[in-house]
Parts: structure tokens; C-alpha cells; sequence
């Protein structure tokens, strides 16, 4: 094509001017008149022709070698392609949390990514910066290497604990998933209690190590237990070490943002006083407190009263919790401080705790969620340090107790419509061995446990009421 362009301009130049033929006539020895015809250059340039020619062959053979070229290159390309879709699909999952959670793996992905960032670098750099597809292969590549980079340095020490811990916990999982059939769960609708009560509990699932790390084994965590709530938002708080005092807990946009340990917002309860003094009037005592309606509701720090803290506006109230014995008198039997264990199900706000007059024995009351003014009481036979947790579901209360390291059961209950107690047995697998706290969200069905400072939920599976089976 680009032959033919330069061809016609070369005769284009000779038809405007005259075809001047130049000849030369003379005659040799034997007097035969010899002619000679010199045709003008800009007739027909045989010559540059032929250069042209010669250039033609030269470029076309370029040419194929760059097709050739580029054919290989978008060969390795499409490999590049696959293999970041292969990453992305994994960094993802890896955000998203799940099982893959466990199954991290930062090291060799880092490998991977590094390789082929140098491997699109030299794609790069031969093609100039001038393709689109190796340009948006190069973000992406960034990207993905950014995102592990995040994702790991979100808290390493945590990260690696995880990975560490979770391989001899996945270990325990495998173990009991061994002869083991999924249930088949009744269709119940969340929120309603068209069933027949608690018949079993599923396997454990670790969602994540507390954001304070494997030293902050005592707290709480879920989501907001109020029927209908927002079911977004997840609270997670780590008591000291001590395992006493709620300062300050976090809450996390999304369950997403939980896993990744990102965007979250600190609620401290603690007063800075000043002179480095400390008002721990508004702080939290043991791992009773549950989220209800956008507010903490917890045992207020060395006293019988509660508190309910408005995560909107950060005011906090308080009203006394007559008769309930506080600062160790009846805990639970594997955690310290949660005399006053606070509750919500389908049928709203309860508080599980003891009284002198009850004998240490479990006391359930109805609360009116906004006032704290209890509307009704119940008094069981169950003595309360005899019983790891215990959860409300339906009116019901369920309370558990530890058959050995790895196995929990739940072994009691109280049906507040009837007034009347029961005996039961249903044992589940727990991943540590103390359960710190054990808290019912209605709006999923789930247990959501905090075991060792590991973050555990449960799903309930409900017999069938009589009539609808
Ligand atoms: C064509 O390529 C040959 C060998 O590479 C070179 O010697 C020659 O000068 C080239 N011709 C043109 C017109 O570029
Ligand atoms: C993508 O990953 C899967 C398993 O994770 C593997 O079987 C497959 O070969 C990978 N594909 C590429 C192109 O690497
Ligand atoms: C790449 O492009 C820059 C200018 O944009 C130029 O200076 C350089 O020589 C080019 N490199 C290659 C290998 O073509
Ligand atoms: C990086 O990845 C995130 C999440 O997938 C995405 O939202 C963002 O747009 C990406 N950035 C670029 C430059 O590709
Ligand atoms: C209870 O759930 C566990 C764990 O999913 C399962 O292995 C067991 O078979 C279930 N028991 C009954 C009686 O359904
Ligand atoms: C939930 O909070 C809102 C606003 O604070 C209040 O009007 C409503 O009565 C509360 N509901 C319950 C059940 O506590
Ligand atoms: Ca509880």
C-alpha cells in the first residue's frame, strides 16, 4: 500500500512536466548509427523502485515479525489475564472471610503476585506503555498487590496468630465434620417462633480472632438482637485481660469490614479525668452486655445497676437492678464477672442473674428495653455458677454447661409462658475450652459465641411444632 502511495507520486512529478526523451545518436566505426535513449528520472524511477522495492521486503518482513510478535505477546497476555482473575477471585474470597479465611496463605499469593508483576513490567516496558490491555493489566496487578498488602498488615500479629491457631483448630473442625451429615433444618422465618423449641446445634464457625489478639480472651460480640434491626453493624468488645471491665468496644460497618479488621469506630466508655485520673462509672462489668436497638446494654463497672450506652449519641443510662447480686458473688462457671448476663429474643429484653434470696440460683426478668424498669420475674432452680451461659430464645431460657474441653451442652431450660423448667440434652462441639460469653440473635437464628477470644457462631436447628409436621 504504502509502495503504490510513493509510485504514484513518483509519475505524478513526471506528468506535469513535458516526457522529455533524451537522445543521444553517434556512430561507431563501421558507420552504424547507434542511438541511445536516456529517460528522465522522474519518468520512471527504476532505481528508487527497486530501493523501494528492497524497503517493501524489508518492512513487510518487520511487519510479520511484529504480528508474530504480538500474536505471542497476546498469548502470554490471555495467560496473564487468567492467572490475575485466578488471584483476584482468591484475594477476594480471602476478603470476604468464609472459610478461605482460614486458608490464607499470604506468602505464596505475594510469590504469585510479585511474579507476575514483573512479568507485566517487562510486557510494559516492550510495548512502550502504548497498550490499553497491558496498561489495565499493570493497575490491576498493583491493585491486587496493594490489597494483599493491606489485607496483611491490617494487623499482622493477628493475621499470623490466626494462621497459626486456626490450622490445629481447623484440625478439631475436621474431626468432628467426620461422619457427620449436614442437617436438614426446618423452614422457620426469622423472627417468629413457629417452632418447637432448640432440637440441635450446628458445627462451630470461627469467624475471626478479636481485634485485640489471643490475650483479650474475655468479651462479647454479634450483632444488634433487636427483631428487625439493622443486621449490618457487628460490635465486638474484648474485656481487660483481667477479664472485668468493658472500656471501650468497636463496631464494624459490615461484616466484611469485621473480617478485615477495617473501618471501625471505638466506643471508649472510659472518662479521662484530669492528672492521668480515670472515671470508670460509665464502663462495662463482664461479658454479659448484648446490642439492642442501636444501644450497648451491659452491667455497669462495680455496681448491680445497667447501663445502656446509644451508640448514635453516646449518652449512657443507668437504673439499679434490684436485688441482683454483682462483682463475682454468682458468675458463670467458666467466666469471671458476668453476674448480670443480658439477653434478647423474639419476645424483647431480658436479664438473666441471681439474688440473694433466690440462693445463687438463676433469676430471669423482662425489661422494658427503654425505661430498664423490669416487668416481670422468674425465679428457676438452677444455681447459677453451675451453668457455663445461658441465651433466651422464644421466652425460653436455655443454659449451658461444659461436658469436657472441646464439648459444650445444653442441658436446662425455663419456658417463661408455662413457668415451668425442663431437662435436656444438647451437646455441641466448641473450639476452645471456656465459653466467655454466649449471646441469641433473633433475626438470624445464630449463637454467637466468644470462646477464648475467638469469634464463634452456631446455627440452631428447631424441632417442628406438632401440628405443622
Ligand atoms: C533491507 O535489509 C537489509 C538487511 O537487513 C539491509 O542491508 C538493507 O539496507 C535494507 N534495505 C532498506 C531499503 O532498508
Ligand atoms: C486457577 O485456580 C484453580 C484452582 O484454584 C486451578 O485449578 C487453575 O488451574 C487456575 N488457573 C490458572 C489459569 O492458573
Ligand atoms: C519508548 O518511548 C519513549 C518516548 O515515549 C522513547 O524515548 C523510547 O525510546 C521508547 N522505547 C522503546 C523501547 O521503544
Ligand atoms: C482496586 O480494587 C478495588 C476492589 O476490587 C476496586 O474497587 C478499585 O476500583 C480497584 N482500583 C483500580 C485502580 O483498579
Ligand atoms: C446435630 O448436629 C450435629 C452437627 O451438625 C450433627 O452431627 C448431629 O447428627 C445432629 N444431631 C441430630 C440428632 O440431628
Ligand atoms: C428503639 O429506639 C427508638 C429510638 O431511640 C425508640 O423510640 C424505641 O422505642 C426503641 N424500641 C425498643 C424496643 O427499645
Ligand atoms: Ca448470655
Amino acid at each position: 500500500m504504502m509502495l503504490l502511495m510513493l509510485l504514484a507520486l513518483a509519475f505524478s512529478g513526471g506528468d506535469s512536466a513535458s516526457l522529455e526523451v533524451t537522445s543521444v545518436g553517434s556512430l561507431d566505426e563501421a558507420g552504424v548509427c547507434k542511438c541511445a535513449f536516456v529517460l528522465p528520472d522522474n519518468t520512471f524511477p527504476v532505481g528508487r523502485m527497486e530501493i523501494l522495492e528492497a524497503a517493501n521486503y524489508n518492512l513487510s518482513l518487520s511487519v510479520q515479525q511484529e504480528i508474530y510478535k504480538i500474536q505471542s505477546y497476546e498469548l502470554t497476555l490471555n495467560g496473564y489475564v487468567q492467572k490475575l482473575r485466578n488471584l483476584t477471585r482468591r484475594v477476594e474470597v480471602m476478603e470476604m472471610g468464609g472459610i478461605s479465611y482460614t486458608e490464607l496463605d499470604f506468602e505464596l499469593l505475594k510469590m504469585e503476585i510479585r511474579e507476575m508483576e514483573s512479568l507485566v513490567f517487562q510486557l510494559r516496558a516492550s510495548f512502550n506503555g502504548t497498550s490499553t490491555l497491558v496498561e489495565m493489566l499493570f493497575v490491576e496487578i498493583k491493585n491486587i498487590s496493594l490489597m494483599v498488602n493491606q489485607l496483611e498488615s491490617y494487623d499482622k500479629n493477628n493475621v499470623l496468630a490466626v494462621k497459626r491457631e486456626i490450622a490445629s483448630l481447623r484440625k478439631r473442625l475436621e474431626d468432628c465434620e467426620k461422619n457427620q451429615v449436614s442437617p436438614i433444618e426446618p423452614s422457620t422465618t426469622y423472627g417468629t417462633c413457629k417452632h418447637g423449641g432448640i432440637v440441635n446445634i450446628s458445627k462451630p464457625f470461627v469467624v475471626q480472632l478479636n481485634y485485640q489478639g489471643f490475650n483479650y480472651k474475655f468479651g462479647g460480640w454479634g450483632k444488634d438482637s433487636m427483631s428487625g434491626a439493622d443486621q449490618d453493624i457487628h460490635w465486638v468488645a474484648p474485656l481487660t485481660t483481667d477479664g472485668r471491665m468493658m472500656n471501650v468496644f468497636r463496631l464494624y460497618p459490615s461484616y466484611d469490614d469485621l473480617l478485615l479488621y477495617k473501618k471501625p469506630t471505638d466506643k471508649v466508655l472510659t472518662k479521662t479525668l484530669p492528672y492521668n485520673n480515670f472515671d470508670y462509672t460509665n464502663c462495662g462489668q463482664g461479658g454479659g452486655m448484648i446490642m439492642f436497638n442501636n444501644s450497648m446494654y451491659y452491667n455497669c463497672y462495680n455496681t448491680r445497676d445497667l447501663c445502656k450506652f446509644n451508640t448514635e449519641t453516646n449518652a449512657v443510662e443507668r437504673r439499679t437492678l434490684t436485688d441482683a447480686t454483682f462483682n463475682n458473688r454468682f458468675s458463670y462457671a467458666s467466666t469471671q464477672w458476668q453476674d448480670i448476663d443480658l439477653a434478647a429474643d423474639e419476645n424483647g429484653f431480658w436479664v438473666i442473674y441471681s439474688t440473694e434470696q433466690n440462693s445463687g440460683n438463676i433469676v430471669i426478668s423482662k425489661l422494658n428495653s427503654v425505661s430498664l424498669i423490669v416487668e416481670k420475674t422468674w425465679t428457676t432452680s438452677q444455681y447459677k455458677l453451675g451453668v457455663t451461659n445461658a441465651i433466651m430464645v422464644c421466652g425460653v431460657l436455655y443454659a449451658t454447661r461444659t461436658l469436657n474441653t472441646r464439648r459444650e451442652e445444653i442441658f436446662y431450660m425455663y419456658d417463661t409462658k408455662t413457668g415451668t423448667e425442663g431437662r435436656l440434652s444438647i451437646p455441641f462441639d466448641k473450639m476452645m475450652e471456656n465459653v466467655q460469653s454466649l449471646s441469641y440473635n433473633p433475626n438470624d437464628h445464630k449463637l454467637y459465641m466468644y470462646n477464648d477470644g475467638y469469634m464463634i457462631t452456631y446455627n440452631l436447628v428447631y424441632s417442628h411444632l406438632p401440628n405443622t409436621s
